[in-house]
C-alpha cells in the first residue's frame, strides 16, 4: 500500500515542482499545472476607482487622463497590509504600474542618471528588483532595461510593456511614448494570515533640477490572490 502511495504521489510532486518552476519563469500562475488547487481567492483588488486606501501605506491619489491612480512617486515606497488571510500556501501578487518620463534603465554612469530601479517584496523579503527605460533605442543610442528580468539583463526599452503610447507625466508631458504601462505578477510561497507587500523606486538623476519631474512612477492597480494548493 505504502509503495503504491509513493508511486502516485511522487510524480504529482514532481509535476508540482515543475509547475512552480514554469510559473515563476513566466510570472503567471497556470492553475492547470497544479495538482489540486483546493481554493483560490482574490484577497485584495484595488484600481483606486473607489478611492479606497484602507491598509495602503503612503497612498495618495491623483487623476491622470481620466483614471484615478496612486502616485506619483520617485524614491518612495508604498505597501499594502493584509490581515485575516484565508488558509493558503501561495500568493500571486500583481502590480500594474506606470513608468513616467525619462527613466534611464541599466546604465551605471557614475551615480548621475542610473541605474533606475523599481522593486517589490513582502515583509523582509525582496522578491524582484529590475530597471525600466523610456529612452529611444537606435543603433547609435539606447539605454537598455532589465525588465522583464531581474537586474542585470540587457533588454530593449519597454520590453514586456502592456502599453507604450502614452505621453510623459511631467518633463516629457508634451511628448508621446514617455509613459509605459507594465503588469507585473510574482508568485510567492506564503502561509501566514497576514502580509505586508511593498513596492518602491530607487532612481538616480543627480543632474536634474526637479528629479521627480524627470522620472517617476504610479500604480494603477494592485491584486493579491491566495491559493491553497495540495
Ligand atoms: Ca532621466
Ligand atoms: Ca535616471
Amino acid at each position: 500500500m505504502k509503495r503504491r502511495i509513493l508511486k502516485t504521489t511522487l510524480p504529482s510532486f514532481t509535476l508540482f515542482l515543475l509547475a512552480l518552476m514554469v510559473s515563476s519563469c513566466v510570472d503567471t500562475l497556470k492553475p492547470d499545472y497544479f495538482d489540486v488547487i483546493e481554493s483560490e481567492k482574490v484577497v485584495y483588488s484595488n484600481d483606486f476607482g473607489e478611492l479606497d486606501l484602507a491598509g495602503f501605506e503612503n497612498g495618495r491619489l491623483f487623476i491622470w487622463r481620466g483614471d484615478t491612480i496612486a502616485g506619483y512617486y520617485r524614491n518612495e515606497e508604498v505597501a499594502v497590509n493584509l490581515n485575516n488571510l484565508p488558509p493558503h500556501n501561495y500568493l500571486k501578487i500583481t502590480f500594474e504600474i506606470l513608468i513616467h518620463d525619462s527613466w534611464d534603465g541599466n546604465p551605471n554612469d557614475g551615480e548621475i542618471s542610473g541605474p533606475d530601479y523599481w522593486y517589490m517584496g513582502y515583509d523582509d523579503t525582496e522578491v524582484f528588483r529590475t530597471t525600466f527605460s523610456n529612452s529611444p533605442c537606435e543603433s547609435t543610442y539606447c539605454l537598455y532595461q532589465s525588465y522583464p528580468n531581474s537586474y542585470f539583463r540587457q533588454n530593449r526599452p519597454k520590453t514586456g510593456a502592456t502599453q507604450t503610447n502614452l505621453p510623459g507625466l511631467c518633463s516629457f508631458g508634451a511628448f508621446n511614448n514617455y509613459t509605459t504601462r507594465y503588469k507585473i505578477s510574482k508568485i510567492i510561497e506564503h502561509n501566514n494570515d497576514y502580509i505586508r507587500i511593498y513596492a518602491g523606486g530607487d532612481l538616480k538623476q543627480t543632474n536634474a533640477i526637479d528629479p521627480v519631474c524627470d522620472e517617476s512612477w504610479s500604480i494603477s492597480g494592485v491584486e493579491v490572490v491566495a491559493f491553497q494548493v495540495i
